[in-house]
Parts: structure tokens; sequence; C-alpha cells
């Protein structure tokens, strides 16, 4: 484990502010498991500020939401794991190597290392991006798409999704769930027969579902993504070998070693890569690596974050071996205003978001609109307990 973590800064870390914020969604994203926000879909998230000795910053965001639905974690255990375990054991280190001692907490580790990774960069006067690339070629604008969640109906759906193509996305991904699935997507495919189409179905199926799951296979999708349990990969081989869509795991894919193993057993031929939900960037890069050597297409997911968050998938995204359109949407699709002064717009030309160029994660906090998202997180948390 010693090399798990070889990163160094310069200059030791001094202090290290965790904000827990909520933040107004524009639109919610309705899955199979629920909604991903609540309280008039607010978003809850707990952003990491690490500074320096000397001065420099960064920026990480965890990714846990209020329930424990799309994983175990929570914003409250992302706080109490950071707060009493995690910062103690790096504040006044050069490296991020206490973290070996902890296990779990993927997301919480994820915003740390975010951060830490963010202030090298800068300290280094490069942006994220070269410094996860290493000096390797990569993109300056990434290849997108958007998700739609559960609608109230078909037709809402397919208005939903006419606008997204008019804003210039050209990959749309459907959330579906057991009776929000066949009779849909056919309606769409008929609707938009030349489009990239996928579906995400976020654990909602069994095994016994496959004859329902096979009938999808006639409607061309880019691929379905985690039909079944959060956890499993064995019977996603079962699934897999039945159907010609081909199945991307989200959920099930926690380490590089469970990208390994949906490859052996043949769960799945995609990979989403969310690194909050692996536990950083340094498993990021593994499981990227893997990809690449072995020609599986990667894309990169989302978890409805904020710029800070957004900033870090982008910078993951322009590596080459990210070779699908990831689920990094326009700022406009998730906040108004976001927390950044920057604003991530769809290059509508060809469906691609530019990758942030300045130094470090490329993007600056509103100190006013971060103290208002705190004191949201706070008060929408009273009113919960
Ligand atoms: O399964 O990809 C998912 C959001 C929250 C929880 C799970 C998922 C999602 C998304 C969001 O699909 C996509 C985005 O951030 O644009
Ligand atoms: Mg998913």
């Amino acid at each position: 484990m010693a090399e798990r973590y070889p990163l160094r800064t310069e200059s030791p870390i001094a202090h290290i502010r965790l904000h827990p914020i909520a933040m107004p969604l524009v639109e919610t994203l309705v899955t199979s498991f629920g909604s991903e926000a609540r309280q008039d879909a607010l978003r809850a998230a707990v952003l990491v500020e690490l500074e320096l000795v000397s001065g420099v910053t960064g920026w990480g965001e965890c990714v846990a939401s209020w329930a424990p639905r799309y994983s175990y974690e929570t914003t409250e255990t992302a706080l109490h794991v950071l707060r009493d375990f995690f910062v103690p054991g790096v504040l006044g280190e050069h490296d991020l190597s206490k973290l070996s001692a902890f296990r779990g907490h993927p997301m919480a580790r994820m915003a740390l290392e975010a951060a830490f990774w963010s202030a090298v960069a800068a300290e280094r006067g490069v942006p994220l991006g070269d410094l996860l690339s290493d000096g390797a070629p990569r993109k300056e604008r990434v290849s997108v798409g958007v998700s739609i969640g559960i609608q109230s109906s078909i037709d809402a759906t397919l208005a939903v999704i006419e606008r997204r193509l008019r804003e210039g996305y050209r990959r749309i991904k459907l959330k579906i769930k057991p009776g929000w699935d066949v009779e849909l997507l056919r309606a769409v495919r008929s609707a938009y027969p030349d489009i990239l189409l996928m579906a995400d179905a976020n654990s909602a199926y069994t095994l016994e579902d496959a004859p329902r799951l096979k009938q999808l296979d006639d409607l061309n999708l880019l691929m379905i993504e985690q039909p079944l349990g959060h956890l499993d990969i064995y019977q996603h081989s079962k699934l897999q070998a039945q159907l010609h869509t081909p199945i991307c795991l989200d959920e099930s894919i926690h380490n590089v070693d469970d990208v390994r193993m949906m490859l052996l057993v043949g769960a799945g031929k995609i990979v989403n890569l969310k690194p909050g939900r692996v536990g950083g960037l340094i498993e990021s890069l593994r499981i990227h690596e893997l990809c690449r050597s072995e020609g599986v297409p990667l894309w990169i997911g989302g978890m409805l974050e904020t710029g800070i968050g957004r900033a870090a998938n982008l910078a993951l995204a322009s590596l080459t071996g990210v070779t699908l359109p990831s689920d990094i949407s326009a700022t406009n699709r998730y906040y108004d205003p976001d927390l950044t002064e920057e604003i991530f717009t769809l290059n509508a030309e060809d469906s691609t978001i530019n990758v942030p160029k300045g130094v470090g994660l490329g993007v600056t906090v509103n100190r006013e609109r971060l103290a208002a998202a705190e004191v949201a997180y706070y008060k929408a948390a009273a009113a919960l307990g």
C-alpha cells in the first residue's frame, strides 16, 4: 500500500476546511431509486478546501447525497469520516499516505484527494489534467451527453429529449425501471431513429427480467447501464450472455479489480468511471490505464456535481482512454447560479465541453454563494432531523 498515494507537495498541508452545502437543482433527476435531491430539490455535497503553508489552495467535492441510496455514504458520514479521521491524518503532511490506514468511504476520500491533487497542480503551475495525464496527450474538449430522469409520461420525456437535442446534446441517457422501459425506449427510438441513446437502470432489475431487457436489443442502444444488483458482477455476466446490447457497469465498480472481474467473467463491455465511487484519482487512473490497454470503452459518470466536482471530472475526461461521451452537462442543466465563477457551456456543434485550462482545478469559488449554500445545508439538515 506504500505506493497508493505517491504524489507530494513542496509545502506541507496547513489547513483543511469542510464546507457542507445544499444547492437548488435547476431540474431534479428521478431515478429508479427515487430523487437525488430533497427539500425543494436541494442537492447536498461536502466541499473540501485544502491550503498549503505556502498559501496555495485546492478544492474537492464529495458527491455523497443526503440519503444512502446510490451508495452507502451520506453527507453526514462523509463529514464525520473526513473531520475525525482523514483530515487529522494528513494535516502537516506532504502527501496522503496516512489515508492508507483507513478503509472505505470512497466519496469522502475522493473529495480530499481532489483537493490535494488540485493544490499540487496549482503549486506546480499546471492544470489538474496535466498532472493526471503525466505528459501523455489529452483532449481540449470532451464529448458529453445528458442524463434525463424518469418523467410523468412518455410525451413529457419526448419533450425533454427534444429540448436537449436542440441545445446540442448528441447522447441521450434515459433513466429506466421495470414498467418504465420497453415502451418508453421504443417510442423514443421511433421518434429519433439515429440518436446515440442509452438507458440507466440503477440496479432496478433482477436476472428474472432478462426476457424483458432482451426486448431492448432491437433498439440499437449504445449500452444499458447497471441493470442488476449494485454490488453484483457475476449475475451481470449471466445477463450479458443473453443480450446483444452492451452492459455498462456503474454502481458495481469500486476499484480496478472489479473492472478486471467484469472483463474476466464477461459481466459488461463498458465502464462508467466516477472518481467518487472508486475512492479517488489514483484508482481512477488505474481503471483508465486498464481500459486503455484492454481497449475497453470508458466514460466519466456524473453525480450532479457543482463546478468544483465537474472541473475535476472534465480533467479526467480529457485523458485519451475516455472514449465515449461522459455525463458532464453544461452548468445551466444543474445550477443557476453555480458556486464557481466559471460557467461550463456546451459546444453545440459537436456536443463537447471545454476542459479548464487554468492552473490547478482551473475554477474559482464565489465565497458569497458558498456561504449561502452552507446556510442552506444546515437549515435543510435541521429540517430533516
Ligand atoms: O447513475 O449515473 C447515475 C446522478 C446521481 C446518482 C446516480 C447517477 C446520476 C446521474 C447524473 O446520472 C448524471 C449527471 O451528473 O449529469
Ligand atoms: Mg448510472
